[in-house]
Order: C-alpha cells, then structure tokens, then sequence
C-alpha cells in the first residue's frame, strides 16, 4: 500500500506525493473514483496507489476520509461538487488598492469559511499602495477581531515592507502556516500568486496578472494546485468567477453570522428583517451607529442584511427549472 498525496489534477491523471519517499508520481483512477458523484479526485486527497504495469504507472484505488472540504452545493442533484480537501486554513486575500477593497467580499468569503468549517484569516496585500484615506484598514480589522479572525498585511511584490497599520504582518504570516495547509480565496488580481511566490522567497516564480483597466482582475491561474513550501503548503486557486451564495439555504442564514446570532434572537419578531425601520429590533434598539464598537457589529449586520436579501430574492422553482445553481 502507498499512502500519497494529490498535488495536482487533471481530468483523468493525477500527480501524487508519495508520502513515505516525497518522490512525485502520475496516477490515473477509474470507475466510481473518476466518475462518481460524490467521489471525484480533488486536489489535497489523501490516497492509496496501486502499482500497475501500465503508463502511468500508478492507479489510485482508495481515497481517504477527508476533512476541510471546499465544495459549493449542486441544489438540483442534491450533492456537492467539492474541488480542495483536508485544507487547514482559508486565506482570505484581498488588495487594498485595485481591484478596490470590498467589505462586502470578505463577509461573503466567511460565510464560505463557516459553512466548510474551515478556519479563515484574512490578508491585506497590496499595503505599498495602501492610502489611508481610501479606508480605515483599522476599523476593518477590529470588526473582523470580534470573530477572532486575524489579519495581516503585507506586500507581496515589495519584500522590504514591514507590517504598518497592524499587528500582524508577512513574519507572522508565515508562522501560521507552519505545518498548514492553506487555500487562498480572492478576487482575481488581488495577488494570491504573487504572494505565494513571496513566501516561497522566490523560489517559485508563479504566473501571475495584470489588472484590467476597470480595475478587475484576468484570471490568471487557471487551476488548483498544491505548492509545497518549505514548512506548509498552499493551494493556488483561480479567482473566484461568481461569488453567488446562492447555493446556500436562506433559511436560518443568520448561523453563517456567528457573531448576530445571539443579538437576533432578542428582536421581538421571530421574522425580523433587522432592517433600519424595522419594530422591536435588538439591533437597531440597542446599538448606536455613533459609537465606535456598535458600528462594528453594524457593519456586518449590513453584509448580512445584503446577502440575505440576495437570496432570498431567488425562488426556489426558479432554480429548479433553470438550473442556474450549479
Ligand atoms: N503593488 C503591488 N502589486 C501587487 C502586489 N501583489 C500582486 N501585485 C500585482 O497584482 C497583479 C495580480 O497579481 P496575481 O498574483 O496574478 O493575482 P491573483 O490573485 O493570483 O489573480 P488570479 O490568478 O487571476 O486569480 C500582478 O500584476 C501583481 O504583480 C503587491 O503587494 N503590491
Ligand atoms: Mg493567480
Ligand atoms: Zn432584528
């Protein structure tokens, strides 16, 4: 039995790290491993190889139980389409300066970060273009620090910038990752690539993008795959193209906002909408949007109220019948 890991995939071959040796190998896989609904080979999989006597040389005949599973909910088969696996930590990646900061963003990354139940922290690249003016990088910090989710900021193309606005910078970055393996998310044109061929102190030059003229990014990386620096590993992912949560259930929505729940259950209405106007609302009763620490939970009761709103705009027929959720 080989105990490997897969690096990087392909439709039908994998390239595996046999655990034992470190040495890289192709894999293929058949049947219900390539095919099946709930069993496709996916970037981070533990396996188990066979040697065959065929090209490639390998067969991967069993995959482990996984945890920290990526994955977006296909409504219509009632499965999900999982594309990363045993992922320690998110890395939530935005820029600073283009493609523009987007609060809203990183709200709707965490909601990803607790539906997997994987453990998020957030970057803050681009920080040699940072200026001041254009947002509070503190306010954003605190509100997120009430979630207990660390933030860092860092250069990814200047190597000299040391840590300014907050606590945590490029060093401490790393010592989080020490023995991790860790998914960057963003926006393409934030700079995942870039970053990771700077934690990698050059070692890997990754392809990386320009940013458009509207200030979006060109989807440069164009596939998931495992990269093995020296203490941890990360996973390049392509930008995200849809940042719909459209497959995620709006009822109870709010446990994806760990953080309102326990002020949520103290409007007088079981159906309180939490909007500005709305009677009896904890939220809009207790909290002053003046003051410093209210604005903070107001901030994400905004994303919420957002993204709720969004779903629950989609009626479910409508789905069923077009598809549009997968
Ligand atoms: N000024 C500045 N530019 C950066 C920084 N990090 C990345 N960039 C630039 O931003 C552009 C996009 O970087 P990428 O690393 O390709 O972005 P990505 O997030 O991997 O994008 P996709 O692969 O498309 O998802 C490139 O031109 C980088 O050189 C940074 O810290 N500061
Ligand atoms: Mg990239
Ligand atoms: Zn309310």
């Amino acid at each position: 039995m080989i105990k490997a890991r897969v690096y990087r995939s392909s439709q039908r071959e994998f390239e595996c790290k046999v655990i034992a040796t470190g040495e890289f190998v192709s894999a293929t896989a058949m049947g219900k491993l390539l095919k099946g609904k709930d069993h496709q080979i996916v970037v981070g999989d533990f396996v188990t190889l066979e040697e065959t006597n065929d090209d490639p040389k390998y067969k991967i005949i069993e995959i482990d139980k996984r945890y920290g599973e990526v994955f977006r909910v296909i409504v219509r088969e009632a499965s999900k389409k999982v594309t990363a696996s045993n992922i320690d930590l998110l890395i939530i990646t935005t820029s600073v300066s283009e493609p523009v900061y987007k609060r809203g963003i990183i709200d709707r990354f965490l909601v990803r970060a607790y539906q997997w139940n994987i453990k998020p922290i957030i970057v803050f690249n681009k920080m040699d273009e940072y200026d001041p003016e254009s947002f509070d990088i503190k306010f954003e910090r605190d509100r997120l620090s009430v979630l207990g989710i660390e933030c860092f900021e860092m250069s990814a193309l200047d190597d000299t910038y040391k840590k300014k606005y907050l606590e945590l910078g490029k060093d401490e970055l790393m010592t989080v990752l020490r023995g991790k393996t860790a998914l960057f998310l963003g926006q393409s044109g934030v700079g995942k690539s870039q970053i990771i061929t700077s934690l990698s102190n050059k070692k890997f030059e990754l392809k990386t993008g320009g940013v458009g003229k509207w200030g979006k990014g060109t989807h440069t990386t164009s596939w998931s795959e495992i990269i093995d620096l020296d203490n941890f590993l990360v996973v390049d992912s392509p930008g995200v193209r849809s940042l719909s949560l459209e497959d995620l259930p709006s009822e109870d929505f709010i446990s994806y906002f760990p953080d309102l729940v326990d002020m949520s259950v103290q409007c007088k209405f079981q159906n309180c909408t939490h909007m500005e106007n709305a009677k009896g609302c904890a939220f809009r009763d207790k909290l002053d949007p003046d003051n410093y620490d209210d604005a903070l939970v107001l901030s994400r009761l905004d994303s919420f109220i957002r993204i709720f709103d969004e779903l629950s705009q989609i009626p479910e027929w409508a789905n069923r019948i077009t598809g549009k959720r997968s």
